[in-house]
């Protein structure tokens, strides 16, 4: 049985030339909701590929079948490189705080890269039951003034963790990001029952989890939000604009924005630019400073892991 109508969905899932579709709930209550999708043949996608997280329109549903053809695809607001996700609205960079140890560095650049995409980014720390309370509240305090609430998971504690369940239905499509090993698999099968995903204890010898989430995916949290389960893939390095730098640092767009210092030259790098006004007394400055000290011409390179 065939609807001769046409609706749009969600790619939650790409499989070779297959697309799995998820209809707009409001607009198709009266079927099932996921489609096997392919495009169509004649279509011209303008060369752009689609991704998980597109919104896409479908036609040609045949409801015994569950299979429909993709027509076109809707204006998206972003596109992640790697892992490829279309429409993220939210980046939660995930590290722990032991095994393997934070690295302020690391986390530095997984902020920034966070950041890049022009969405909401917030910190997210694992493995709070391997430290002290005090380092705990240190930790927050730290990165409070790196101007993020960072939200502390502890396994034998799980307040914490209904509380970021709650904030996550409220966000339309999150992804974890973060260094293997520290628990991003542990977090996505606790918040998905039955996702099982398998995670990888961390090696002894080198302290770092391997990878073992396959498929990029979209789970449903709630009827409008929905969380990305991702391989966790290693940061590659990547470049900034180093005129784009300082729109990535809290500490800085907010001096700009809230408190609307004006230096003395619009395209002030805050560095040792004459009628600089920043006030570079903040912990990352240092990071940010070596990042434009070394940047070539126009770039700055940042180092994957
Ligand atoms: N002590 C402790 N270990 C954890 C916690 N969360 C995850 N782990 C362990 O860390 C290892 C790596 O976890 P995994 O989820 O595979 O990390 P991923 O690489 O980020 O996906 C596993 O052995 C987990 O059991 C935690 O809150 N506390
Ligand atoms: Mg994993
Ligand atoms: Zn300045």
């Amino acid at each position: 049985m065939k609807v001769d109508k046409k609706y749009k969905g969600l790619v939650t899932k790409k499989f070779n030339e297959f697309y799995l579709v998820e209809l707009d709930k409001d607009e198709s209550s009266e079927f099932n909701k996921k489609f096997l999708c392919k495009l169509k043949k004649s279509i011209n996608f303008r060369n752009q590929f689609v991704f998980v997280g597109d919104e896409v329109i479908v036609y040609q549903i045949d409801l015994q079948s569950k299979r429909a053809t993709i027509e076109s695809l809707v204006q998206r607001n972003n596109l992640l490189e790697r892992p490829s996700v279309a429409n993220i609205s939210n980046i939660y960079v995930i590290c722990s705080v032991e095994e393997p140890q934070l690295n302020l560095s690391q986390v530095n650049k997984f902020l920034i890269s966070a950041e890049q995409l022009g969405v909401e980014v917030s910190l997210v720390l694992t493995k709070c039951d391997l430290i002290t309370e005090q380092k705990r509240l240190f930790l927050i305090d730290k990165f409070q003034k790196w101007g993020y609430q960072a939200t502390t998971l502890n396994f034998n504690n799980p307040e914490n963790l209904r509380k970021l369940l709650i904030e996550l239905k409220g966000k339309k499509c999150s992804i974890f990001m973060g260094p293997s090993g520290v628990g991003k698999t542990t977090l996505l099968n606790m918040i998905i029952p039955g996702l099982d995903n398998i995670t990888a204890p961390v090696s002894s010898k080198i302290k770092r989890g391997k990878n073992t989430t396959r498929n990029i995916e979209l789970f449903s949290l709630s009827s409008k939000s929905y969380i990305v389960d991702t391989p966790g893939f290693n940061m590659q390095s990547f470049k900034i604009e180093i005129r784009e730098l300082s729109n990535l640092y809290p500490e800085i767009y907010k001096q700009v924005v809230n408190e609307g210092i004006h230096c003395k030259f619009r395209n002030c790098l805050h560095v040792n630019d004459q009628g600089c006004q920043l006030n570079k007394n903040f912990e990352r400055y240092t990071f940010y400073k070596e990042m434009i000290e070394s940047s070539k011409s126009h770039y700055c390179l940042i180092q994957g892991d």
